[in-house]
């Protein structure tokens, strides 16, 4: 495969370490995958690095072609053993793949992450496919801090395709829906997904639905639920696609991955999709500003007088009083 990007590789290395990681590294996958194994361990370790290796203008290429898939749903449903498939799929067409489990640690499926890799071991030994289990060290909606910088670290070195694993379903979806490019939520049939579906009211955040396990029970109810509940009210919108698969017989996954075609069209060729796409980057940029401002936040209000914190708790002074003053400190250093 030829590699046309602009990004030094080694220079992102030697960036990340303060030293060259690996010799000779060029567009070779495999230093690829090494370089983005470390490069994640120090992000886990280092949240905010990640922000200025991303944020140095050296690491800039042409167009990233990098596509993130989001693969959501309840533990269980069978995410792994689709995304093992999916890399499948996708490697036969020539395609790259980075695949980011984050907290694979779900109860249900008993020791998840050697599981994982029992279900993704045909991968392994695979230079175009990168596989990592990430800890969401109680990151509210299961993404964990880091796994942004990785999926991005991931798509600077030019994985084609770039998937994002997360357990939940409910409030732990919204986050995987701002990173991922396209989102999947995976059901499984007569589970009582559908119930907590409604309640959990998330039917609206997928661009894809997997009913998978088809092989165990019959899709179609489900399927005609997520048809009746999930359709768009404006014919300008996307609709989301419903797919029933079962990855137990490999059934149904050359439609998910033609579904996630569908939807990149939709969005690169649609103003409506071009919009989506915009207001996910001024949520990543809010997240990422929110991340390194935070610290200095935390920093000022460690250093306000006991005695100002007290008159807080003692009722005798608002807590936004304070929170004013502060921004108002923060503004006069922000200005020249
Ligand atoms: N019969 C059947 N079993 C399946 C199917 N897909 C997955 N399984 C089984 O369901 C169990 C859970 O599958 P996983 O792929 O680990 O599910 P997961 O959603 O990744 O689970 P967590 O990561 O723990 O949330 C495993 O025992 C799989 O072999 C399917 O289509 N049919
Ligand atoms: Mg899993």
């Amino acid at each position: 495969m030829i590699i046309q990007r602009t990004l030094d590789v080694s220079q992102l290395a030697k960036q990340l370490t303060g030293e060259t990681l690996v010799d000779g590294m060029t567009d070779n996958w495999r230093s690829r995958v090494r370089a983005l194994s470390r490069a994640i361990t120090f992000l886990e370790n280092d949240p905010l690095l990640a922000l200025n290796v991303l944020g140095n203008a050296g690491f800039t290429q042409e167009k990233s072609q990098s596509r993130v898939i989001g693969l959501t749903g309840l533990p269980g449903a069978g995410k792994s053993s689709l995304t093992n498939l999916m890399v499948r799929a996708l490697r036969k067409a020539g395609k790259t793949v980075a695949v980011l489990a984050v907290d694979p640690s779900s109860p249900l499926s008993g020791g998840a992450v050697l599981g994982d890799r029992v279900r993704m071991q045909e991968h392994f030994r695979d230079p175009g496919v990168f596989i990592r289990s990430m800890g969401s060290r109680g990151a509210l909606g299961g993404v964990a801090r880091s796994t942004r910088g990785a999926v991005r670290l991931a798509g600077l070195l030019g994985f084609d395709a770039i998937i994002v694993e997360t357990v939940g379903i409910g409030q732990s979806e919204s986050e995987i829906v701002e990173l991922a490019d396209t989102t999947i939520l995976v059901l499984m049939p007569n589970s009582g997904d559908e119930v907590q579906l409604m309640k959990a009211g998330v039917l609206q955040l997928a661009d894809i639905y997997v009913v998978n396990k088809s092989d165990l029970a019959s899709p179609a109810r489900m399927i005609n639920e997520l048809h009746e509940n999930t359709a768009p009210d404006h014919p300008d919108l996307w609709c989301p696609q419903i797919v029933a698969t079962s990855a137990a017989n490999e059934e149904g996954i050359d439609k998910i991955i033609t579904a996630i075609e569908q939807h990149q069209l939709y969005e690169s060729n649609h103003p409506k999709g071009h919009e989506l796409r915009k207001q996910r980057a001024v949520k990543e940029i809010l997240r990422a500003l929110h991340h390194v401002i935070e610290p200095e936040f935390l920093e000022a209000i460690s250093k306000v007088p006991p005695s100002q914190l007290e008159e807080i708790i003692e009722g005798k002074r608002p807590a936004l009083a304070l929170a004013h003053d502060l921004a108002l400190k923060f503004r006069r250093k922000a200005t020249p």
